[in-house]
């Protein structure tokens, strides 16, 4: 069973390592969505998930970056150094924006349905 999870994980992600996500895909019909933060941008940078998605942000630059809502629509993260994940799920339908408050050039779009 455990061995199953963790396969599932890692297609879900591909291949991408997200360490806290096994307890998670188990307890919640819904998948976690990841989010890489590479190269100064979000990817991908407009996704559209079912409400109640957890999405996670994996930050895989070598620079600080921050998942930063626009208008305070959900709660955003510090900033994440390289390495870190945010996380946050999103339970309402509508549709979020969000920058990087360092780099406000980076911006990323959740469609919640
Ligand atoms: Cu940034």
């Amino acid at each position: 069973m455990k061995r199953w999870m963790v396969m599932a994980c890692a297609v879900a992600f591909g291949g991408a390592v997200v360490s806290c996500m096994a307890a998670d895909v188990a307890s919640s019909k819904n998948k976690p969505y990841e989010v890489a933060i590479q190269n100064f941008a979000f990817s991908p940078k407009t996704i559209t998930v079912r409400a109640g998605t957890r999405v996670v942000w994996a930050n895989r630059d070598e620079e600080p970056h921050t998942v930063t809502s626009a208008g305070n629509q959900f709660t955003s993260s510090k900033a994440l150094d390289s390495g870190d994940i945010y996380a946050t799920t999103f339970s309402k339908p509508g549709t979020y924006t969000y920058y990087c408050s360092i780099h406000p050039m980076m911006v990323g779009t959740i469609i919640v349905q």
